[in-house]
């Protein structure tokens, strides 16, 4: 069988169930889409999909070749401290794109967000931030894609779950005769491989399968806490007026000590459905599988936990943070 699966890209065959692409022989004629898809799409049953490193790398260095437009799809939500390796991997004309607007409150000033990723020095013509729940600033990115495109080919990458396969749902809704969509889901590795998408005689996109950065919390707990992880709606922050000597613990998944400073304000941006309760410091508390880090934190800091969201602390501080050993945590300059 040589057809793809016009849910994910990937290859379709009828030979071995446990491997990607596998439809029913006695369906495969007419089935469109691959198992896989069709559960997640209509179940909502997950079936995980390990991609490599190696793998993404291989598909970025195809799209450069090309020359061509990318369309860089950073989540808003989950700016990662490694922006610049895409910038480093692809010679292509490149438009930055922060998705989900609608997850941070409308009040967020999104030129201090624009401020941040400045300071990574990419080498990119233009930037925009678009929430295609929301249909915020479609029409002007689909304009912008237009202007600086080299072909009709342009590509969509980033990591998993930036929102890649939604945001070409849309162009398909919104520009396109053609009424197949894409599989999209909120869980890692849903697009297995490339898809040429004809939006119109003057725009093809192709959708690409998302780096699963090492270090995200998405691969660390399995699917039914990621649902509680993953933020779907705006996301209201919650403020700690807290003392030295004084816990935030994050369900059990993270225990945040603060140990030196004045009195001091914590910020959490995290989905709304974790729980969060102000202690005061007990070693005894475990968190899951939890490695300490430790950070002496300057005025207007963000502490970052990969994949869950952030803490923007006011003053100085000496705070610990308890996590999962695989769940990379760093600071950087407060974003909003
Ligand atoms: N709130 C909100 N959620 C969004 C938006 N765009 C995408 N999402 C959600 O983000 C999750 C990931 O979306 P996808 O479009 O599947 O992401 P992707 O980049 O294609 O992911 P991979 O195929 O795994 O690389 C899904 O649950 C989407 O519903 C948005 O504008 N706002
Ligand atoms: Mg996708």
């Amino acid at each position: 069988m040589n057809k793809r699966c016009s849910g994910c890209g990937v290859l379709l065959q009828y030979d071995k169930p446990e491997l990607e692409g596998y439809v029913e022989h006695n369906i495969c004629e007419k089935s469109k889409i691959c198992r896989r898809c069709f559960r997640l799409r209509f179940y909502g049953d997950y079936i995980f999909v390990n991609k490599s490193h190696e793998e993404y790398e291989n598909i970025l260095n195809q799209i450069s070749r090309t020359g061509d437009l990318v369309v860089y799809m950073v989540d808003m939500f989950d700016i990662s401290d490694e922006l610049i390796n895409v910038d480093n991997l692809l010679d292509n004309p490149l438009i930055l794109v922060l998705t989900k607007r609608d997850l941070l409150p409308k009040s967020v000033k999104e030129n201090k967000i624009f401020k941040h990723i400045k300071t990574y020095n990419l080498d990119i013509i233009d930037m925009i931030s678009i929430s295609s729940e929301k249909n915020y600033n479609l029409d002007k990115l689909y304009k912008m894609i237009m202007k600086h495109k080299k072909s009709n080919n342009v590509y969509i990458v980033g990591n998993t779950n930036a929102g890649k396969s939604s945001f070409i749902n849309k162009m398909i809704k919104n520009y396109s005769n053609n009424k197949v969509f894409i599989t999209t889901s909120m869980l890692p590795t849903t697009t297995l491989d490339l898809m040429e998408i004809k939006i119109n005689d003057k725009l093809t996109i192709v959708d690409t399968p998302g780096l699963v950065e090492e270090g995200n919390i998405v691969n660390s707990y399995d699917y039914m806490l990621l649902k509680k992880i993953l933020p779907k709606k705006e996301v209201k922050p919650r403020t700690y007026q807290i003392m030295s000597n004084s816990s935030l613990l994050i369900e059990d998944l993270v225990r945040v000590d603060y140990i030196e400073g004045e009195r001091n304000s914590f910020t959490l941006y995290l989905s709304n459905e974790l729980e969060v309760n102000s202690v005061k410091i007990n070693p005894i508390i475990k968190v899951r599988n939890f490695k300490r880090h430790s950070f002496e934190v300057n005025s207007g800091e963000d502490i970052v936990i990969s994949g869950l969201g952030w803490i923007k602390i006011v003053n100085k501080a000496v705070v610990e943070v308890f996590v999962n050993e695989n769940v990379k945590v760093y600071k950087r300059e407060s974003i909003i």
